[in-house]
């Protein structure tokens, strides 16, 4: 029989497909009521698929006693509820590794486009300005100068790659020191931000992490500093930030990822010193569909009584 699925919000396109043909799948976002959909499917569900934003709450789980398996669509899980899955012997998997070199990618273009204010210069091309007014005004180099990574995992590895290639010496803070990496270890955040012209931030979203880039760490990062985010708003204090990019007390900020997601700080919209993305850093055909692939993968594994792939409860 065609096992019974939850699935939370729309996916990369092909992999629904794939979901919907090879399972009998609920669409909870489209649903009126919501509650009346969990108790219809409360038997027959074995399983949930969400992406890293959205995630799963305890209260959509508990109405559904035989999904034994979330399957995350994203490396991402801090949306899920870990604790009720481990608590209730739920599996859950993600989408490690494969989405590494887009995000690595994507918070390099953040970094160029903040410093060398790009999207700024873009407009003043499109206004006709440089005709008007003149040459662009100078910005500020990247190449060689010092990067910092929080979160030394897959994300922050192709990263640290990507900018030793700019000839940046890249230190990093991470739960652990790695051995054998070639990048230098700082044991706290705070040390990191001070050495560094370019503070990236790659960590997982965990009790450890959240709210961890604060007053005191931007101060350290400084005037001169920027501040680049590609893994979760909610690790970097937003009002403070807000603040400190108003009153130049650091550089700028490039921002894939925002506190309450769609919703972005008006004040940000209209300042000069700062370059934003709607989360997509993992955003392409390729990776989207590594991630689908990795995610049905998971699925399949769980049914057939094998570990994930890629498992984090
Ligand atoms: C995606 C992410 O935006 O992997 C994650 O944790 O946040 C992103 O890759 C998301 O999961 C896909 O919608």
């Amino acid at each position: 029989m065609t096992k019974t699925l939850l699935l939370m919000g729309p996916l990369f396109d092909k992999t629904m497909q794939t979901l919907e043909s090879t399972y009998n799948v609920s669409r909870y976002w489209e649903a009126d009521h919501p509650e009346q959909l969990l108790a219809t499917i409360s038997d027959e569900c074995v399983g949930v698929v969400t992406d890293g934003g959205r995630g799963v709450e305890a209260s959509v789980l508990e109405k559904l006693p035989n999904a034994k398996v979330v399957s995350v669509f994203g490396v991402g899980v801090d949306a899920v509820d870990l604790n009720f899955c481990k608590q209730h012997g739920i599996a859950v998997g993600n989408t490690p590794d494969v989405l590494s070199d887009d995000v690595a990618d994507l918070a390099v273009g953040l970094a160029l486009a903040t410093c060398r204010q790009m999207v700024n210069a873009d407009s003043y091309t499109r206004a006709n300005a440089w005709a008007s007014d003149g040459a662009y005004p100078l910005s500020t180099r990247m190449s060689g100068k010092q990067a910092g990574i929080f979160g030394m995992g897959s994300i922050g590895e192709c990263l640290a790659k990507r900018l030793s290639a700019f000839n940046m010496p890249v230190s990093y803070c991470n739960r652990n020191e790695k051995a054998k990496s070639p990048y230098q270890f700082v044991p706290t955040l705070e040390q990191l931000a001070e050495q560094v012209d370019f503070l990236f931030i790659t960590a997982a979203a965990t009790p450890g992490t959240i709210g961890a880039v604060n007053k005191a760490v931007l101060d350290a990062l400084g005037t001169t500093g920027y501040l680049i985010n590609v893994s979760r708003g909610t690790l970097v204090e937003q009002s403070a930030l807000v603040d400190y990019l108003t009153n130049n007390r650091i550089a700028g900020a490039g921002l894939d990822v925002f506190e309450d997601e769609p919703n972005v700080p008006a004040t940000l919209l209209s300042m000069k010193n700062v370059v934003l993305q709607p989360h997509v850093a993992s955003g392409t055909f390729e990776t989207r569909e590594a991630m689908g692939n990795l995610m049905l993968e998971n699925l399949q594994c769980h049914f057939s009584n094998q570990t994930l792939t890629a498992s984090v409860v």
